[in-house]
């Protein structure tokens, strides 16, 4: 029985000291969503890879070496379809992070980047962003990383391209957005431990003025 007990506050501790975050992927249909999150989670890519219908989600747990503790990363993967479109804003909801992904040999793709990137500072305005250009193992792309580059630059959102295919930049990517949180969760923890301590003078001191 003792063991059950301390089993159980070992989990609650550690389910408390873990930080968990919701992060998001938007991009159009076939710019490589669920091939990122299955090369970043299980190493594997497809070349066939079936168009999504269904949104998913992928959890990982990810500890750096800069890192006290881990961080669950809650990757979910939406519909690129844009039939769909309405549907991704209620899965934006309380994410933390959105990796918003064109394909850098597919114009339409990045014209689309737009549309996403209002939604997001409609839904999700305190969320990390980063823009990827995906495919870059392809030879015929049509959007140079100077291009990329100046969309994300015009509204301070990081940049990165990226291959699903090759795996380059993949851990990268999702690494910067596990430490980005992790900080901001550090960050967000001092501020609450600071505002607790004035309250705490503040109340004092008025207790001391009586
Ligand atoms: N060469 C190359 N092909 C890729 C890469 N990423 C994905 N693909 C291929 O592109 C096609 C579409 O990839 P998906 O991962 O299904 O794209 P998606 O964005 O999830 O598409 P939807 O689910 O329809 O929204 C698949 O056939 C993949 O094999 C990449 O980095 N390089
Ligand atoms: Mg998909």
């Amino acid at each position: 029985m003792a063991a059950v007990k301390n089993l159980r506050s070992s989990l609650i501790k550690e389910f408390e000291e873990i930080t968990y975050a919701k992060v998001v992927l938007l991009g159009s249909m076939a710019v490589g969503k669920t091939s990122l999150v299955k090369k970043f989670c299980f190493d594997k890519f497809k070349n066939n890879q079936p168009s999504t219908i269904h949104v998913d989600f992928a959890t990982v747990k990810v500890l750096l070496p800069d890192m006290n503790k881990p961080i669950v990363l809650q990757i979910w993967d939406t519909v690129g379809q844009e039939r769909f479109s309405n549907m991704n804003v209620s899965f934006m909801r309380r994410a933390a992070a959105a990796i918003v992904i064109y394909n850098v040999t597919d114009r339409e793709s990045f014209f689309r980047i737009d549309e996403f990137l209002s939604d997001i500072e409609r839904v999700i305005p305190e969320a990390e962003v980063v823009i990827v250009g995906n495919k870059e193992d392809l030879g015929d792309r049509v959007i140079s990383s100077e291009e990329g580059e100046t969309l994300a630059k015009s509204h301070d959102y990081e940049f990165m391209e990226t291959s699903a295919l090759t795996g380059h930049n993949v851990d990268s990517l999702f690494h910067g957005i596990a430490r980005a949180l992790y900080k901001k969760n550090l960050q967000a923890k001092n501020d609450v431990l600071k505002l607790t301590g004035s309250a705490t003078q503040k109340k004092k001191s008025s207790c001391c003025k009586s």
